[in-house]
Parts: C-alpha cells; sequence; structure tokens
C-alpha cells in the first residue's frame, strides 16, 4: 500500500521529490499498516464513545441484546449444487423456460435486502449479513434467489453504515457461490432517486453482473416503459444474467369504478414488458395492496396473457399477505417473496417459514428444511434487536394501507421523518394527508422515487397547516418542495394519464414542463476522462487504488460519496466492527475482537475515559492486543 501512496502521490508524480520527502510526507511511507488502520480504529471506536453515533438518536442503556446464534453447517462440504449453477448451465432465456414448466413454487429470500429495509430503516449491516451467508446457501440451495442489494441499501451503505456497497456484493456472492443473487434497480433512475445518464446506468449494471448480481428486478415509479425498457436492454446487452421487468401494483383490480389501474392495464403492461426482452415479469406490490382474491384474477389472467414466468412480491402492511400468496400459488404463479420470520411480516414481505409450512403436503410444495430456516429465523430475530433505534413502530397489521397507499420501505422512513419534524403526534394527519396529495396528484403510482414526493409533500402541507384547498387557492405563492417540482417537471417520467394540469401549473408557474425521457436531457459521461479526474481529486490518505465503481458510486452519490471517502480516511474501514460497538460503542471493561482482514485480529478493551480538559476533549484509553493506547476526543455532546 505505501507504495501505492507514493506512485499517487502528486509531488513524487510530479517529479519534485527533494531530501525531505520523508520528512515532509511521512503518511506516505506508513509500512505499519495494520498499527495504522488499528489507530483508526481506536479514533473511530472512542468518537462513538464520547459522541455517540450520529445515526442513532435514542439510546437504551439497559437494553439486553443477546448474542445471535450462527446456524450450523458442514464447514468442509462442497456447495450443493443451485440456481447459480443451473442458470450457468442453462443461460437466461432457457432459464426462463426451465422456470416456467416448474410445478413447485419457489421462494425468493428478501430478508437482505428488503426486509430491513422495509422494517429497520435499510439499516443492516454487512457484518450480520456476512455471519450467515455462507451457511444459508449451503443449507438451502433450493431457494430461487437472495435479494440482497439495490433499492436503498445502495445509498443507505455509504451515508450511514459507512461501507462500500460494493464490496457487501462480492462478499455476499463468494459466500453464496449456487443461488441466484437479485437486485432492485429503479429503471433510469438505477439505485438513486432522480434520472441519470443512460451509459451511467449500463455500466452500472454491467459492473453490477460482474460483482455478482444475476437477476436485475427492473420498475419504474410510473410504470413507463421508455424507462423499463432501456434497463431491461442494459441487462441483455452486457450480461448473461434475467432481466425482471415489472409492473409496480397499485389500487384494486376489483373496484367495479377501477378506471385506470385495471385489469386491462396491467394486461396490457405485462404484455410490453415481455416484449421489451424480460425474462420473467414481476409483480411488485410495494404497499401490499393486491388481496388474495385481485390475485387470484390477475394471475390466472396474466398466465393465459403471457409466456415468461411470474414473480409476485408484497409487503405484508395489512397481515393478511400470505393469503395473497396462496391464492397467486393456485393460479400459477412460479415464484413468491417471503423473508425469514424474525425479519418478516408488517411492512416486511410474508414469512418464508410459515408459508413453506402452509405448503406442505401440497401439490405445489417445494421442500424446504423447515427446521433449518427457524434456526435462521431466530438468528435475525436476535439480530434485529441491535437495530432497535430504527424500528418503525408499527405494532400491528393495518387496514389503513388501503387508504394511504405507503409503500412498506417508505411507512419505516416516515415516521422517524416526522418524529425528526416534531409532527410525530400529527402522523395521522400526515398518513391521510398523503391519501389526500395522492388524489390532487391524478392518483399516481407511489414507489420510490414518486413515493417520496407525495410524501415530502404531505410532510409540507401538514407542517405548515395548509389544506388542499387552500393550495388550489393560494398555491401560485407558496414554495414547494424540491422533489414535487421536479416530479412536476417531468424528472421521473411520464404517469400513467399524465399530469393534472392545474396543479402542475401551480407548482411550476412559469417554467416549462417536458415530456420525453428525462435522460435525453443529461449529457453521457466520459468515462476515461472524468475516470482520471475523480482519481486526482480523491488523492488523499487511501490504503487501496480506485476501481471503476467507486467512480460509479460517486457518479450516483456525489456527496455522498465525498463525505465516505473524508470517513475513510479518518477511520479507516469500519465495516468489521460488530454492530453493538459500532453504534453503541463500549462499556468500560468491554472486550471486542475486530477482524481486520482474514487472520489479522486485534482485541480491543475500553479501559476508561477521562473527564473534559478545558479544551472539551476526553482522553479514551483502550487496551490494543494487550497494550495501552489513548485517544484525545472532543466531546460535542
Ligand atoms: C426501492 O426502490 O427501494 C423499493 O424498495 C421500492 O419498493
Ligand atoms: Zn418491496
Amino acid at each position: 500500500a505505501f507504495l501505492n501512496n507514493i506512485l499517487n502521490d502528486s509531488t513524487f508524480r510530479e517529479g519534485k521529490v527533494t531530501v525531505n520527502y520523508i520528512a515532509n510526507t511521512p503518511e506516505l511511507f506508513d509500512i505499519q499498516e495494520p498499527r495504522n488502520r488499528a489507530e483508526k480504529m481506536l479514533n473511530f471506536l472512542g468518537d462513538i464513545i464520547v459522541n455517540g453515533n450520529p445515526d442513532v438518536q435514542s439510546f437504551d442503556p439497559n437494553k439486553k441484546l443477546v448474542k445471535p446464534q450462527v446456524p450450523k453447517f458442514d464447514k468442509q462440504a462442497a456447495y450443493p449444487k443451485g440456481t447459480k449453477d443451473l442458470l450457468t448451465e442453462l443461460g437466461p432465456e432457457e432459464f426462463s423456460k426451465w422456470l416456467s414448466k416448474e410445478k413447485k413454487i419457489h421462494y425468493t429470500d428478501t430478508t437482505m435486502r428488503d426486509a430491513h429495509q422495509s422494517l429497520l430503516a435499510t439499516r443492516m449491516r454487512t457484518y450480520d449479513l456476512e455471519k450467515v451467508a455462507k451457511g444459508f446457501a449451503m443449507n438451502h440451495p433450493e431457494v430461487f434467489s437472495m435479494e440482497v442489494w439495490g433499492g436503498a441499501t445502495f445509498d443507505v451503505c455509504m451515508r450511514f453504515l459507512k461501507e462500500n456497497p460494493w464490496e457487501r456484493l462480492r462478499i455476499l456472492r463468494e459466500a453464496m457461490p449456487n443461488v441466484l443473487l437479485q437486485m432492485l434497480l429503479r429503471g433510469s433512475n438505477g439505485v438513486g432517486y432522480t434520472a441519470y445518464p443512460d451509459n451511467l446506468i449500463e455500466r452500472f449494471v454491467k459492473e453490477a453482473w460482474e460483482n455478482g448480481v444475476d437477476i436485475f428486478r427492473i420498475f419504474d415509479s410510473q410504470n413507463w416503459m421508455k424507462s423499463i425498457g432501456p434497463a431491461i436492454e442494459h441487462v441483455r446487452k452486457n450480461t448473461n444474467g434475467l432481466a425482471e421487468g415489472s409492473m409496480c401494483y397499485t389500487g384494486d383490480i376489483l373496484d367495479p369504478n377501477e378506471q385506470k389501474y385495471n385489469l386491462k392495464y396491467y394486461l396490457n403492461l405485462a404484455k410490453e414488458i415481455e416484449n421489451s426482452g424480460a425474462h420473467i415479469l414481476a409483480i411488485k406490490d410495494m404497499a401490499g395492496l393486491l388481496k388474495p382474491y385481485a390475485a387470484k384474477e390477475l394471475v390466472t389472467a396474466l398466465k393465459s396473457e403471457i409466456k415468461i414466468p411470474i414473480h409476485l412480491h408484497t409487503h405484508d402492511t395489512s397481515s393478511v399477505q400470505s393469503a395473497t400468496y396462496l391464492k397467486a400459488i393456485e393460479a400459477g404463479v412460479d415464484v413468491v417473496d417471503v423473508a425469514l420470520g424474525g425479519l418478516s411480516g408488517l411492512t416486511s414481505q410474508p414469512n418464508f417459514n410459515s408459508v413453506a409450512e402452509a405448503m406442505r403436503f401440497q401439490e405445489r410444495e417445494n421442500k424446504m428444511d423447515i427446521q433449518k430456516l427457524n434456526e435462521y429465523s431466530n438468528y435475525w430475530s436476535d439480530v434485529r434487536d441491535y437495530y432497535y433505534p430504527f424500528e418503525s413502530g408499527l405494532k400491528s397489521g393495518t387496514g389503513e394501507v388501503y387508504k394511504h397507499e405507503i409503500p412498506g420501505g417508505q411507512y419505516s422512513n416516515l415516521l422517524p421523518q416526522a418524529e425528526s419534524l416534531g409532527l410525530r403526534d400529527r402522523f395521522t394527519e400526515i398518513t391521510d394527508m398523503y391519501a389526500k396529495v395522492n388524489d390532487l396528484f391524478g392518483n399516481v403510482i407511489k414507489v420510490t422515487p414518486s413515493s417520496k414526493v407525495v410524501g415530502d409533500m404531505a410532510q409540507y402541507l401538514v407542517s405548515n397547516n395548509i389544506t388542499i384547498e387552500e393550495f388550489m387557492e393560494k398555491g401560485e405563492s407558496l414554495s414547494f418542495p424540491e422533489s414535487v417540482k421536479s416530479f412536476f417537471k417531468g424528472d421521473l417520467g411520464q404517469p400513467v394519464g399524465g399530469f393534472p394540469e392545474e396543479v402542475q401549473k401551480i407548482v411550476l408557474r412559469d417554467e416549462q414542463p417536458y415530456t420525453d425521457r428525462p435522460n435525453a436531457h443529461l449529457e453521457p459521461i466520459d468515462f476515461d476522462k472524468e475516470f482520471a479526474e475523480f482519481k486526482k481529486e480523491f488523492d488523499q490518505g487511501m490504503d487501496r487504488a480506485w476501481e471503476i465503481t467507486d467512480f460509479l458510486s460517486y457518479k450516483l452519490y456525489p456527496k455522498v460519496f465525498a463525505d465516505l471517502y473524508n470517513h475513510y480516511t479518518k477511520f479507516g474501514k469500519v465495516m468489521q466492527i460488530p454492530t453493538k460497538n459500532f453504534f453503541y460503542g463500549l462499556q468500560p471493561g468491554e472486550e471486542i475482537i475486530v477482524e481486520l482482514d482474514k487472520g489479522k485480529t486485534l482485541l480491543i478493551e475500553l479501559i476508561s475515559i477521562t473527564e473534559a480538559n478545558e479544551d472539551g476533549e476526553k482522553t479514551v484509553f483502550f487496551k490494543l492486543n494487550g497494550q495501552t493506547r489513548s485517544t484525545d476526543i472532543k466531546d460535542n455532546t
């Protein structure tokens, strides 16, 4: 690493090395790298101990946490063959045909992505995922796919967990080489909240495949084919993986008054998705609105209209979604999304363990080792406790979801957001307003990022005590959230049936909206030139060479990436720190083991913390592999 530092150093590169080079730039010559890394880690822990993790709003020192038990598996055995092996053998087209012919029901396990996104504000760390990834793939090779990446995880990994999302993907790929890994891709919005240049999304897809993704579940927040179609094409052109085109489900096809999102609408959309080359069709029921009998009707109709297999996704916010699965299974759906018990239910997916059990002795049973599934469920249940500050607080299923239609993934974020705006007491008003804003905006599909637009507007109106009527009367004198303006301008594409013109005029005033693809307004990336500039801009203090995937992270989230880079250069890698200590620090006398790299471990014990000195600094004493170390931390509390 130190050779790399020197080679990348501008003084060295520009040939300006003098006799004082070593004295002036000692950091370049730090060959005691592990020691340097250990010091950085102590600084990080010291900071958490003195100031707390800035991401943790409330901390309960009496919270009882038990050590999660990792289920056993035969470490010497070879990986049993799974769906990834089958995809490699058959290729995507034949794989898709194989799936259509399968009699048994298949399961996608969402525990590692959507489940924690929807219950714990996406905070699950790689540390906890990695511990059970290999065992799960060894014990449950029957699983169709593991959803492990994309959606909000990319952003949250960097922003709050201070991890490299690509590294997470590589770790999980290595641990689960036999089963398909799946990601959620927001069409033209990639893993972000707005449109990006087409060639950036294309490169992202290519790198995601090369780093481990097999199934790309692609959706657009307005079910707009102009966003879904190109992403399907990127997958077909750049990977040997599976393009899963999704239609987001909203409304109720059984409602005789439903004019917009009726059965005909979904059948047409499904055909368009099939014709664009998707290998699988997903019904993405992001809010859990697809009722059991509607599922039967929808899946039955789809099965007679399209040939590609159907993958059903839902959220159990209402608590009746396992019934939806049973009806869909009877109607011939091919795969359903479930989450391991401990992270299932409510705003997450239906319970894997219970659905698998409910299918026992049935015609379409897919035999699972349910005892083992239960062990993994218990693991997640105990892990979940470590993340208690991020729980949404929803205690039971709610029929109100049919009214407000808030997606599961948004619900667990909306509550803390309301809390941070001082609106916790008015949460019902916010969810009521959410429904009203949806009507005002013309009954749009609400899923990331359009769900954020509706949520932002609802919070804005409630916090400013503005009614819908007042908005219509004096809207022109108000200033709206950026996301709302951007939506009406066309940055998220075109909604089904277009924008309500009167509302659009109020929001945009004199600004002109556009109706073509938002990507058409964006310059393509010049990868060679911009990657070189990127390396120049971030050229200090890294102990590894930059990769193209780092550059992609930067292009998708420039500010978040820059913050992560600063964090990394200051504190080093923090991914290996146990979750309890990452969020809550250490108690005096507590001793932890941190694995820096394979076989390179640190034994860290917190000894004591002094009172603050006149500069407001506290000294934190540790024992590091038996030797006393201290670090001075400014107390900002
Ligand atoms: C996401 O885009 O992150 C979602 O989970 C949408 O449902
Ligand atoms: Zn979801």
